[in-house]
């Protein structure tokens, strides 16, 4: 078993799976303005901090993905932001790519950067204490999207991200994420995200990614948000099997999903019944941001003082994910 696919297995193994809390600033000054917290670096670091030393920490989560920002902190208790989360038993991770910007000769589309200067970004992220690493191609669906070109060229940045961040001696997180923007059907959304997923393993392959060392981050196969045909949770998780079971080769060792605006709930449920009927070799578990932190944040906005309201909400939330990740999440559970 290779080093990479170790810290692979012990990021996604076991109930546990993955925190995303590497929103960029310009996210992160949205999601608290919405809740009408200011966004100030300290406040960003005082909610992060706070999930960072829940018991749910220690319980759920292998692996957070952290931003430049928070990776460089130390806490008000003296403690640096990567030594807290390996207190916990979870591994520091952290987003390499610097966003997504208009993609020249399909200006509705986006392709991710942050290729230039990688290696050396990865050389001081290693020192600080990162294992794993997390690049977002973005993809939408229309008649004409994603086009050929979107999907080519943001497979080949992901798979040119993963070869380095391998030579680094870290795990790539390979996340593309088809948005549920739009009113497509459910089978059309199979269709493209196959399309997307298969392209960025010909590219990982191409440029001889270690596929037993990588994590992939894909969206779940929902109907569009404005679609008019919503599929049950049931069809959603064999649609899902079916994209993933015929576009990832077997030797990758676990598939995490992003939550892309589903509700916390959805989000759980949907990875529940993924498990219960998972008859693939993938060990399919939650890299989620939103779908882990949007109640935390709810509730912490309140009282920003209230560690221990904010950490049981993010400890509740964090324990149905991990019961999902088995099969075991209920409605009764839940609600307990
Ligand atoms: C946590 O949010 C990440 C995006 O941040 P920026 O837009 O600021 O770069 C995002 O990549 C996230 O990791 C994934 O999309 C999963 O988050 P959700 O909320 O979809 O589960």
């Amino acid at each position: 078993m290779s080093e990479l696919n170790k810290i692979a297995l012990k990021i996604i193994s076991n109930g546990k799976g993955i925190l995303a809390a590497d929103e960029s600033n310009g996210t992160m000054t949205k999601r608290l303005e919405a809740v009408n917290v200011a966004s100030t670096s300290e406040n960003r670091l005082l909610f992060r901090q706070t999930l960072f030393s829940s018991e749910g920490m220690k319980k759920y989560i292998g692996g957070v993905i952290l931003y430049d920002e928070t990776i460089n902190q130390t806490t008000n208790f003296g403690k640096s932001i990567p030594d807290l989360i390996s207190s916990s038993g979870a591994i520091p991770g952290i987003k390499v790519d610097t966003g997504a910007k208009i993609l020249a000769n399909s200006s509705e589309e986006k392709i991710t950067e942050g290729l230039d200067g990688l290696r050396e970004r990865l050389n001081k992220y290693y020192k600080l204490g990162a294992r794993f690493t997390k690049w977002r191609g973005v993809y939408t669906i229309s008649n004409k999207y994603p086009s050929k070109l979107a999907i080519s060229s943001n497979a080949h940045a992901l798979a040119r991200y993963s070869a380095l961040v391998q030579e680094s001696k870290m795990v790539p997180i390979v996340e593309p994420e088809v948005l549920m923007d739009g009113d497509h059907s459910a089978d059309i959304c199979l269709r493209k995200t196959s399309e997307v997923i298969k392209k960025c393993f010909d590219e990982l392959i191409l440029h001889k990614v270690d596929l037993t060392g990588i994590i992939l981050k894909p969206n779940m196969i929902l109907s569009g948000s404005k679609s008019k045909g919503q599929i049950s949770n049931e069809e959603i998780s064999q649609k899902t099997l079916e994209c993933l079971k015929n576009s990832v080769p077997n030797e990758v060792p676990g598939i995490a999903f992003l939550s892309g605006g589903q509700s916390e709930i959805e989000a759980t449920k949907n990875l529940n019944l993924i498990n219960q009927n998972n008859y693939t070799k993938f060990i399919m578990t939650y890299s989620y941001g939103r779908a882990l932190q949007q109640s935390a944040l709810g509730i912490w906005s309140k009282n920003i003082k209230d560690i221990d309201a904010t950490q049981n909400t993010f400890n509740h939330r964090a324990k149905m994910c991990s019961l999902a990740t088995q099969g075991k999440w209920s409605n009764k559970l839940e609600n307990k």
